[in-house]
């Protein structure tokens, strides 16, 4: 492997050859679909097309939130869209969500089906759909939402900078591992002080501010996502962060909609690739996919 930080970039970048990242056999420049497929279309008002990645599993928590609620109307079938084997560039996918990535919502309870993509614009349909776990109060509303919008601004530091350069780069790069590391020390403790005097990130309430940090930083300081970077972060050192991951992680719609869409690590007791009633799982016997 050269040493890629003495690059010198040409006057214009060409696409010429895989970069020999994690998921290079599936990362292009361009976008749109390369292969026709319709997506499936199951019994219930919500189809979700997704992967349990932290994107993923914030859309399966909330409807099981929702569920578990008693809104009926949030029933769902969940497909499996696997995205190392470049479903997400399928025509119909492409057609859900023109920026091919996970996940993706079709609605067929409107009079003519609704797509939702981005996974904040998800759960943000959602909530005001069944009008549930999100303030109805102005400031409250407003602060929940600072929140959310902070989740979908912050991640891509996390996972597309730091997970990216500390877990899936073909070479370690002390500048971009220092510059991302920094970052996310920062993110943890803007959600410890917060977390510090607020029982939620948003204030008392359970609310989709929490839906959507949760999978990615409650990933973090428990040690289940990208190698070792609990320890290489001292993340678990950010106790308030810790102790609301914990009591969310003991939710039970939070255990259900983790499993759903899981198709890869190895306990597949916590698998449940596809979704399409809530007795899928306690009926669950899922093969081990490879990714
Ligand atoms: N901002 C988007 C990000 C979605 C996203 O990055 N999804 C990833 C998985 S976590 C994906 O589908 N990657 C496939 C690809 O990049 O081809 C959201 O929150 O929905």
């Amino acid at each position: 492997m050269s040493d890629r930080t003495e690059y010198t970039p040409p006057k214009v970048w060409k696409w010429d050859k895989p970069n020999g990242g994690k998921f290079a056999n599936v990362n292009r420049p361009i976008a749109g679909s390369t292969h026709d497929k319709d997506l499936q279309v199951g019994k219930h008002p919500l189809q979700l097309y997704s992967l349990a990645t932290p994107n993923g599993v914030k859309v399966t928590v909330m409807v099981e939130e929702l569920l578990a609620q008693g809104h009926s109307g949030a029933e769902y079938d969940a497909w499996l869209i696997n995205i190392g084997e470049g479903d997400q560039f399928g025509s119909g996918f492409v057609d859900a969500n023109p920026n091919s990535k996970i996940p993706a919502l079709v609605d067929h309870s409107t009079a003519t089906p609704t797509r939702v993509f981005e996974s904040g614009s998800i759960l943000l349909y959602l909530a005001e759909k069944f009008n549930a776990l999100l303030p109805t109060d102005p400031t409250a509303r407003v602060e929940c939402l600072n929140w959310l919008f902070w989740q979908m601004g912050s991640a891509p530091y996390l996972g597309g900078g730091f997970g990216h350069f500390y877990a899936y780069a073909p070479v370690k790069i002390e500048y971009c591992i220092d510059r991302f590391s920094m970052e996310v020390k920062r993110q943890l403790d803007v959600l410890d002080r917060q977390l510090a005097d607020n029982q939620f990130i948003s204030g008392e309430d359970y609310t989709i501010a929490d839906i959507a940090i949760w999978p990615w930083y409650g990933a973090v300081v428990s040690g289940t996502i990208y190698d070792d970077s609990m320890t290489f972060l001292e993340a678990d050192g950010y106790k308030n962060v810790v102790r609301w991951t914990q009591e969310i992680a003991a939710r039970e719609p939070v255990k259900r909609g983790r499993m759903v869409n899981r198709a890869f690590g190895d306990d597949l007791s916590q698998q449940l690739h596809e979704r399409h009633d809530a007795s899928d799982f306690d009926n669950k016997t899922q093969d081990k996919l490879e990714n």
